[in-house]
C-alpha cells in the first residue's frame, strides 16, 4: 500500500509542497500560542486598555504587608523600582498578580486596629517607602462631615493600599464644623492650601470619603499633562459612567493643574453641581479630562442616605451654564475660612475648618 507520503512525493510531485503545508501549518500553531499567551498576559497585567480583571478572584489589601520592615538610613536609598514587588504574590514558586481587592463593609474597624495593621504609617497619616525612594509623592485630600464609620472604612483600606504601592503619601481630612451647609469643593480647597504648606507634593488625590478603590494597579499618581477623574466605575453606576463629562468621586490633579483652573469653587452650597463645574473649568483652562480605565476605576461606595445639611443645590443647574464667567474669580484666589485646628493623628492630619453659622446660601 502506498503511503501518503508516497502519494504526495513522487517523481512529477516534489516533496516541497507538503514541506510547505507543513511549515503553514507550524506558523499558524506559532501565532494561535502567541495570542492565547497574549491574552493571559493581559489578565494579569495592566495594559493601554485598563486590562481585563476578573472580580470575582479577589485578595486582602493587607497582602504582602507583613513583608515592609524597617529601612536603613535614608541617605543611602536607591530609587523604588517602577513596579511595586508587593502588588505581585508568590505562591509555590509562580509570581502572581491579582489586582481585585476583597472588600466588605460588614465590620467597621476600629481605629487601634488599623495603627495595629499599619505600623510604618507616622503621625498626621504620612507614610515614606523605608527601602527605597519613592517615584511620587501623593497627598489624599477628604472633604469630611459626620461620616466617622466611613473614615475609618477608607483608612482601613486605603493606607494599605498605598503602602503596596509604593508612594511617599499622607491623608488630610478636611472637616467642616458648624452648622452651615456643606461645602465639599471649598472643603477641597482649603485641603490643597493647607498640604501644600507641609510637602511639596506632585499630586493632589481629592476623594471622596465613602469610596474605596477595587483593584490594586489604580495607581495613585497624577497625569503630568491633563487633570484625571478616577473613579471611573463606581458600582452605584453600575461600573459605567454615569455621563460624559462626570467628575465626582475620585479625581487627582498636579498642583499646577489645580492651580490653572483656580482650584474648585467655593461657592456650591450642598450636594450636586461642583464636579461640572470643576470639569467644565478644566476645559476653559484649555485641558481636557482623561480617565482611568473603567476596567481598573472600580470603585465601591459605602451606601448610605442623603446627609442632613447637603440638600440638594437647587441653584446648582443656573450656576454651572455660568461657569465661563465665574472660574477666573471663585476658587484658590478667593477662598477665605477659618482654620480653627490642625493635627497630626496616628492615620491622618486632621484640618478643621468654620465656614460660619449662617443659614444655607
Ligand atoms: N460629605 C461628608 N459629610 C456630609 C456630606 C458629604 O463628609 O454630610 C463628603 C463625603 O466625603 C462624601 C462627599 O462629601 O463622600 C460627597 O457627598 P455624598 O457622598 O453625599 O455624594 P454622593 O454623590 O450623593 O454619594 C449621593 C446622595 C445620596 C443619595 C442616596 C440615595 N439612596
Ligand atoms: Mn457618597
Amino acid at each position: 500500500m502506498r503511503t501518503a507520503m508516497t502519494r504526495l512525493c513522487s517523481p512529477s510531485r516534489p516533496c516541497s509542497l507538503l514541506v510547505l503545508a507543513l511549515l503553514q501549518l507550524a506558523f499558524v500553531l506559532f501565532l494561535y500560542r502567541r495570542s492565547l499567551s497574549n491574552s493571559f498576559t493581559s489578565l494579569l497585567y495592566e495594559d493601554d486598555h485598563g486590562g481585563h480583571w476578573d472580580y470575582t478572584k479577589t485578595h486582602d489589601v493587607y497582602t504582602n504587608l507583613s513583608l515592609i520592615t524597617p529601612g536603613p538610613d535614608r541617605e543611602t536609598l536607591v530609587q523604588c523600582p517602577a513596579q511595586s514587588p508587593l502588588l505581585e504574590y508568590t505562591f509555590l514558586l509562580s509570581t502572581f498578580t491579582v489586582g481585585p481587592l476583597t472588600i466588605s463593609f460588614q465590620k467597621i474597624p476600629i481605629m487601634s486596629k488599623i495603627e495595629r495593621k499599619n505600623p510604618y504609617v507616622k503621625s498626621g497619616g504620612r507614610y515614606t517607602p523605608p527601602h527605597c525612594k519613592a517615584w511620587y509623592k501623593t497627598a489624599i485630600l477628604v472633604p469630611h462631615r459626620n461620616r466617622e464609620p466611613h473614615l475609618r472604612q477608607l483608612l482601613y483600606y486605603l493606607h494599605p493600599f498605598l503602602q503596596r504601592q509604593q508612594l511617599q503619601y499622607a491623608i488630610y481630612v478636611i472637616h467642616q464644623t458648624g452648622n452651615r451647609t456643606f461645602n465639599r469643593a471649598k472643603l477641597l480647597n482649603v485641603g490643597v492650601r493647607e498640604a501644600l504648606k507641609d510637602e511639596d507634593w506632585d499630586c493632589l488625590f481629592l476623594h471622596d470619603v465613602d469610596l474605596i478603590p477595587e483593584n490594586d494597579h489604580n495607581l495613585y499618581v497624577c497625569n503630568k499633562r491633563y487633570p484625571k477623574h478616577v473613579s471611573s466605575a463606581m458600582n452605584k453606576f453600575k461600573y459605567r459612567l454615569p455621563y460624559r463629562m462626570y467628575f465626582g468621586g475620585v479625581s487627582a490633579l498636579t498642583p499646577d493643574q489645580y492651580m490653572r483652573i483656580n482650584g474648585f469653587p467655593n461657592t456650591y452650597w450642598g450636594w450636586g453641581g461642583e464636579d461640572d463645574d470643576i470639569s467644565a473649568r478644566i476645559y476653559f483652562a484649555g485641558m481636557k479630562i482623561i480617565r482611568t480605565p473603567l476596567s481598573l476605576g472600580h470603585y465601591k461606595m459605602i451606601t448610605h442616605s442623603m446627609d442632613v445639611g447637603n440638600e440638594k443645590n437647587e441653584k446648582r443647574f443656573d450656576m454651572v451654564v455660568k461657569v465661563s464667567k465665574s472660574w477666573r474669580s471663585d476658587g484658590m484666589n478667593s477662598i477665605n475660612y477659618s482654620l480653627l485646628k490642625r493635627e497630626e493623628l496616628p492615620l491622618y492630619t486632621n484640618i478643621t475648618v468654620d465656614f460660619g453659622n449662617s443659614p444655607s446660601v
